[in-house]
């Protein structure tokens, strides 16, 4: 113990903050959840979406939108925007309980994915400028951080209001 406290001692804080920026990029590399074999740990996150869609608006000029990310890669994105041309806003909301609330960004973990749904993560979009019929197909632009491209544009149909996906 007492050779010990003394070599930190003599090497000073370079050591310690060496040791911390390794287990930093160790917990980074490991940190996926759902996690993917194919995935290299540190190599640049590889995005897709799949399985978008738009339940449509009846009573109010609100939507909701929901899709999966699915990150091949083996470094995590965060999903920090979305645009379209349908609304004058759109912001990233979570679920807590039966409460929504507004979030900065979304994770899409090294290897794994997020996954948008009723009562657990989704878009809200705000001030629609027009009120879409069923069948109908709307754009949105993705916008996230730490990933390549940073922005992803999207077709996404809209559904029945009731509409639910498979699984
Ligand atoms: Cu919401």
């Amino acid at each position: 113990m007492s050779r010990r406290r003394a070599l930190a001692g003599a090497l000073g804080g370079t050591a310690a903050v060496a040791v911390a920026a390794v287990a930093g990029v160790i917990l980074a590399g490991s940190s996926s959840s759902g996690a993917n074999a194919s995935a290299q740990p540190g190599s640049p996150a590889k995005l897709s979406v799949s399985a978008a869609y738009i339940p449509q608006p009846l009573l109010t000029d609100l939507a909701a939108a929901y899709f999966t990310v699915t990150n091949s890669g083996g470094t995590a994105a965060e999903l920090t925007g979305v645009s379209t041309p349908l609304a004058a806003h759109v912001t990233l909301h979570s679920t807590s309980g039966t409460t929504m609330y507004q979030v900065a960004s979304l994770t899409v973990p090294a290897g794994g994915r997020l996954t948008l749904g009723t009562g657990a993560d989704h878009l809200m979009l705000e001030s629609l400028t027009r009120k879409p019929p069923v069948g109908d197909k709307v754009t949105l632009t993705l916008h996230f951080a730490h990933a390549t491209p940073a922005t992803m544009t999207v077709t996404v149909p809209v559904r029945p209001t009731t509409y639910h996906p498979e699984g």
